[in-house]
């Protein structure tokens, strides 16, 4: 099914149906203040996005990159398995350019698989639809705009086959260790033994390298954030005035916790649809996680969530790791 969104091109929709909005009045009503970086991912987020992977502070996507460059065969080898047909389903699969250097792979030695990516940006799920078979000729691809579990089981109703699932580029960073651990339980639920599931997991390391990446001196991260503001005045109508918003980027090499808010530089009012938000001065929304772990870590969530950890792929720093952990 498409997904709603709640701009103009929906006139017929009414704004207090769409999720967007709830969730952003129940965010922003919240004492403290907070939004869903999911919501992040809109065209001009992706794009942000984009800029933010080419930027020399944020390194996770380097080092998957790395990764995949480094040991394709090997990575691939192990989910290919005894060599019967997969269904290879992505989790959030932006551009795909990491898993891209798999999937290139796989058509080379003529692995049997399909090709499912899951995005929330219906954007992104078109893109890929149009331009993965040309890049990758060969290829069998559906593409699935929506919610990650939703298009789990919708992949499972068209195909019986063992899945692949991936999960890159440290996503799972996005949700608190607790939500994490509720995340990984529920996947394995809509998962049978055998299938498995790779994932990218963003590693500790130097604090101040770290927080560089979510504080780039260009301003990216900043924008990124702001963007999510932009798009309630785009889509919900919403008076946000982007310049009275100030980027906060923390990281706690004790917990692991990478946060990003943003930080109201006036008292003002915002309007979105009917309601109205005050802001102090200095007030924030809590914007974003991104968690780091230890392999130690992400080896104990696997166990802990009734996955086996099977492989791990590191890059040259140790700086990310790609664990494949068995259904
Ligand atoms: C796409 C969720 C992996 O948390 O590192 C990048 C998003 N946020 N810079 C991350 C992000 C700020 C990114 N993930």
């Amino acid at each position: 099914p498409q997904v709603l969104t709640c701009s103009a091109s929906n006139q017929n929709m009414d704004i207090t149906d769409c999720q967007f909005y709830k969730d952003s009045i129940a965010g922003l009503t919240a004492k403290p203040k907070h939004l869903d970086s999911k919501y992040f991912y809109d065209a001009h987020g992706d794009k942000l996005f984009q800029d933010l992977m080419n930027c020399d502070e944020y390194y996770p996507t380097n080092c998957e990159m790395e990764i995949f460059t480094n040991q394709t065969a090997d990575i691939c080898k192990a989910l290919i398995g005894n060599g019967d047909a997969f269904d290879l389903i992505e989790l959030g699969a932006g551009d795909a350019t990491k898993s891209t250097k798999l999937l290139k792979y796989l058509i080379d030695n003529k692995a049997d698989f399909t090709y499912l990516p899951i995005d929330i940006s219906e954007n992104v799920i078109s893109y890929l639809n149009v331009t993965l078979p040309v890049t990758l000729p060969g290829i069998e691809i559906t593409g699935l705009n929506g919610e990650y579990f939703d298009m789990l089981k919708k992949a499972a109703s068209i195909s019986d086959k063992r899945k692949v699932v991936m999960f890159l580029g440290s996503n799972i960073g996005n949700m608190p260790v607790a939500d994490a651990e509720g995340f990984c339980n529920e996947l394995r639920k809509h998962l049978s033994p055998g299938d498995m599931l790779l994932i990218g997991v963003d590693l500790k390391k130097n604090p101040a390298t770290v927080l560089a990446a979510y504080n780039d001196k260009e301003g990216i991260t900043k924008r990124f954030n702001l963007n999510l503001l932009e798009r309630m005045n785009r889509e919900l109508g919403a008076n946000f005035n982007v310049n009275q918003f100030d980027h906060y980027a923390m990281y706690d090499p004790e917990s692991g916790a990478c946060k990003s808010y943003l930080v109201s530089e006036a008292a003002q009012d915002v309007k979105i649809g009917e309601e109205t938000i005050s802001f102090a001065k200095d007030e924030y929304i809590y914007m974003e996680i991104s968690q780091k772990y230890s392999v130690e870590q992400t080896d104990k969530m696997a166990a802990s969530t009734a996955f086996k950890p099977i492989n791990h792929f590191f890059d040259g720093r140790r700086w990310f790791v790609d664990a494949i952990w068995l259904a």
